[in-house]
């Protein structure tokens, strides 16, 4: 099929093109107000995370008109068991997935920032994510065989296990050692749940067992998206634009803390 023919396929459904291009409005309206909301943030700790913060709407508007253009969208014959296989070519919108390789380590790293983290446990979560984020477009890619297709999408999620073990059981805790707790506790929330929707989603959607239509499908992560990144990133954002002070000293804490000379 050629771009302009998912491009074609893509506006003649009404629910599809609509779950695209509300993302790509609400994208913009969020590069703009955080950009705003940042102008006076002068601490560099805090402004990497209004960086990281930025970004993961930079990185959506991208990865969406790249799916309503047809850019990042294909067609693909599913393999045997497959719900919808024989039913010919099904729309893959890859690009997604291809995206969240770059958006989601950005919430991690403003996430783990927020946290006071460390270098080790931040690269521990942003590697294992980009490992889930890349299996998991493996296993939309798959064609050629049903259970590969759920192979790699056991993969994706033990990776995902070990990004949720660094979120629930070791930022909380630094948090609490920076001052952060607080909001990081709501942030952590909202992220788990959230990002536990997507592998739901995934199974559920026509790229796993198919109960739900590729527009419903499309719908599901575009709502996803609206709360986990857009809602998350404006929370993740007040908050550091007020308490800016108190990132400076996390900084602070750490570097101290880090030094051998303390001993
Ligand atoms: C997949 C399928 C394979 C198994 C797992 C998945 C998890 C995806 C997640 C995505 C989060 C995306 C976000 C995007 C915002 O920009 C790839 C669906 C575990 C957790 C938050």
């Amino acid at each position: 099929m050629t771009q302009n023919e998912a491009f074609e396929f893509i506006h003649d459904d009404t629910l599809l093109a609509t779950s695209l291009w509300a993302n790509i409005a609400l994208a913009g309206l969020a590069i703009l107000l955080f950009v705003y909301m940042g102008r006076s943030i002068e601490d560099p700790r805090a402004q990497l995370i209004w960086v990281a913060t930025l970004l993961v709407p930079l990185v959506s508007i991208s990865s969406y008109v790249g799916l309503t253009s047809g850019l990042t969208v294909g067609f693909l014959e599913m393999p045997a068991g497959h719900a919808l296989a024989g039913e010919g070519e099904i729309f893959s919108p890859w690009g997604r997935y291809l995206t969240w390789t770059f958006s989601t380590p950005m919430i991690l790293a403003a996430l783990g920032l927020l946290a006071g983290t460390n270098r080790a446990k931040l690269a521990t979560a942003i590697t294992m994510d980009v490992g889930m984020c890349i299996t998991g477009l493996a296993a939309a890619l798959t064609t050629g065989s049903y259970l590969l297709r759920w192979v790699f999408y056991g993969i994706s999620c033990a990776f995902f296990v070990a990004v949720l073990y660094v979120l629930l059981v070791e930022w909380p805790a630094d948090a609490a050692a920076a001052g952060t707790s607080e909001i990081f506790g709501t942030l952590k929330v909202l992220t788990v749940v959230l990002w536990l929707g997507y592998p739901i989603l995934w199974a559920l959607g026509s790229e796993g067992f198919a109960v739900l239509d590729v527009a419903l499908t499309s719908w599901g992560y575009s709502g996803l998206d609206i709360f986990a990144k857009y809602v998350f990133a404006f929370l993740l954002l007040r908050w550091v634009a007020a308490n800016e002070r108190v990132i400076g000293q996390t900084s602070t804490t750490e570097r101290t803390g880090a030094s051998p000379a303390d001993d």
